[in-house]
């Protein structure tokens, strides 16, 4: 038996067994069979959630990149590790071998140095998703760079506060970006973000689109002719296994976005395992995972885990609608992909698109479907399952979280069978917990309750950048000893899980967490607004849309509603992005808060769901009678 590679249901359940009997046993068995290792390490785990305090692996040597590429060189140096796919269907897919990868990678590695990037500095990048997005992230990785990659749709102010937040002093971007018939200018996004980054000593620019761009003397220099004149060989950095590998930032219910930092050996080990197992990875399999590497989701398994195995990962730059909504089919057809990976936002939107799209296209390569992000419906789940998998392809829904660096619980395909709606089964390691709201586990099976992990993984996030308290308060307050996930969950009568949805104040749109706050923040800046209050409601293809509920302040200005709502959501597109727009927008006289000024949001949410057969008790509210106005007005 291998604790690697799990083959079916009757293994899965032994090597479970057996890594939550001994988890230290278990993943050093995994950490030393499959890794190259510079040393080996003094200890497996220590661990004390009280603080927090989490060490995997702690006293090894290692450098990631080593485990991505070189170990590769010989075995598979002319394999393709990374095909890209661009936008636009008539530009040629570019097969990038691991030779190639390498040489890219030492050559840009070099750059960063020459430029004075030392080992623990931290890079931001802001690129679209083309090669060197994923060259720069292992090139960042090869010297012992801190990398952070924001999400290339996100705003300038978005931009600048990550950046400013880890104290970058160098950003990678490109001149623009393609996103089907759109191009957009990324650098004039930089340009204004480094306005308010004055740390910021030096841009370097890949060019893509050839758009007209603003190069400041001094700052801003193209990456092409350094990387021509770079040495083509690089050696890596050694680095500790506990040393931050990147930083990541996610929103949080309140306040500032949070950078979860994810370090180098645990993270390493855990991408590797899950990726094998719930993707059933074979050497000659052309994998693709459509998320953008600007979320986890990218991070772990369309760079690290897939190469870490010696992978071909598909990259890809542009969007499911263009030039049609055929599009992820026919790049399934033409690159013969055998697992592919997408959000359930993505197989809503296309479901709901002539079916032509899909059986135009010969889809028989696939052998495992995957999704992630929020939960899938169960229509959605039939959808895919059908007509893309023709039933013959296990679905694997798997969850986890940026703070959890990988998949923590999904079925494996061809052992756990699959069950819509349903995440099923913990990986290896994992150890679940459903708590009741008085902190008490709840035992047993057909239960639901707030989802909590007993027991730390190898890719538990360590910290939040510059800020342990909120990371402690965040994960490690709510449940005495244990890592509260922010997620709700119910277990069926044979132990599945199913997510049922966020229980604290993220909101997942498209699959993208937004927290409540930020967005509040944007929208009372208006110069109209006194108070503002946002909530989720269900949209059927984004899964959640925003609700924004807006108190006016009685200057008598801003007659007009509808350019009003227009200015409040240009406003959230400049501080967080457009995927943050609001989808409804009701002008309210008051909110519903609780006496200690709370509000209540519960009450808000079911209007928003047109649920208001049910609101609870009100009686408590500060103000009960604008419950009534609320609902009689609501959009
Ligand atoms: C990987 C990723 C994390 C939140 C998570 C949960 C939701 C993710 C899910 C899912 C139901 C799934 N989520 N996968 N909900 N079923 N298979 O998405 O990370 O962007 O940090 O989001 O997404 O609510 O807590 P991240």
């Amino acid at each position: 038996m291998s604790n690697y590679h799990i083959k079916h249901l009757e293994e899965y359940f032994q090597v479970y067994r057996k890594s939550v009997r001994n988890p230290e046993g278990f993943w050093e068995e995994v950490a030393e069979e499959h890794f190259l290792w510079r040393k080996k390490w003094n200890s497996v785990l220590e661990w004390d959630f009280s603080k927090p305090e989490i060490k995997w692996f702690d006293g090894a040597k290692l450098n990631i990149t080593e485990n991505c590429i070189d170990r590769h060189l010989s075995i598979r140096g002319d394999k393709t590790a990374i095909l890209f796919e661009p936008n636009d269907p008539n530009e040629p897919a570019e097969h990038i071998t691991y030779l190639q990868l390498h040489e890219r990678v030492c050559r840009y590695a070099n750059v960063l140095k020459d430029q004075g990037v030392e080992k623990g500095d931290r890079v931001v990048i802001y690129l679209p998703m083309i090669p060197d997005l994923a060259i720069a992230v292992l090139a960042c990785a090869r010297i012992g760079a801190v990398h952070s990659v924001v999400f290339a749709g996100f705003s300038s102010t978005a931009l600048a506060t990550r950046i400013n937040d880890c104290g970058a002093k160098m950003v990678l971007t490109s001149d623009g970006s393609y996103r089907g018939s759109k191009t957009i200018d990324l650098k004039g996004i930089v340009d204004d973000a480094l306005e308010q980054c004055p740390e910021v000593k030096s841009v370097l620019v890949t060019k893509r689109t050839g758009s007209e761009i603003n190069m400041k003397e001094g700052r801003d220099q193209w990456v092409q002719p350094l990387l021509d004149k770079a040495y083509a060989d690089c050696s890596p950095e050694i680095m500790d296994s506990e040393d931050p590998l990147f930083i990541l930032y996610t929103s949080g219910s309140t306040g500032r976005p949070k950078g979860m930092v994810h370090t180098t050996g645990g993270y390493m080990v855990y991408t590797a395992y899950t990726f094998k197992n719930v993707f059933q990875y074979k050497e000659e399999d052309i994998y693709w995972c459509t998320a953008d590497i600007g979320w986890i989701t990218g991070h772990s398994y369309i760079v690290y885990g897939p190469l870490a195995n010696g992978a071909t990962t598909v990259m890809f730059e542009g969007v499911p609608s263009y030039p049609d909504f055929g599009r992820f089919w026919e790049v399934v057809q033409k690159h013969k992909v055998t697992q592919f990976y997408t959000a359930p936002t993505a197989i809503r939107a296309l479901a709901k698109e002539n079916l032509d799209f899909v059986t135009k296209y010969d889809l028989s390569s696939l052998k495992v479907l995957g999704t992630v992000g929020e939960p899938i419906n169960e229509e959605a789940w039939h959808w895919y399952n059908d007509h893309v998998g023709d039933k013959k392809c296990p679905i694997v829904d798997t969850w986890w979280q940026t703070e959890t660096g990988g998949i923590l619980i999904s079925p494996i395909p061809y052992s756990t069978p699959t069950k819509p709606t349903y995440a099923t089964l913990p990986m290896p390691g994992i150890q679940p917990a459903l708590m009741d709201e008085n902190g008490k586990e709840i035992k047993g099976n057909q239960v639901d309750g707030r989802l909590c992990i007993k027991f730390p993984w190898p890719s538990i996030a360590r910290t939040i950048w510059g800020n342990h308290e909120r990371y402690k308060d965040t994960y490690f307050s709510a449940f005495e000893g244990k890592y509260f996930t922010g997620d709700g969950a119910l277990r069926d009568e044979v132990g599945y899980y199913r997510i049922t949805g966020r229980v604290d104040d993220v909101i997942i749109v498209s699959g993208h967490n937004l927290g409540t706050a930020p967005i509040e923040d944007a929208i009372n800046e208006h110069p109209a607004v006194a108070e503002s209050a946002i909530v989720g409601f269900p949209h059927d293809i984004k899964g959640n849309a925003l609700y924004g509920y807006i108190i006016l302040k009685e200057t008598g200005e801003y007659r007009n509603r509808e350019n009003l709502a227009k200015e409040i959501n240009q406003l959230i597109t400049e501080h967080i992005g457009p995927i943050a727009k609001l989808d409804k927008i009701q002008f309210v006289p008051g909110l519903p808060k609780t006496r200690s000024g709370k509000i209540m949001r519960r009450i808000l949410r079911k209007i928003a769901s047109k649920d208001t057969s049910n609101l609870g008790d009100t009686s408590t509210l500060l103000n009960p009678e604008v419950v009534e106005q609320i609902m009689k007005e609501s959009l």
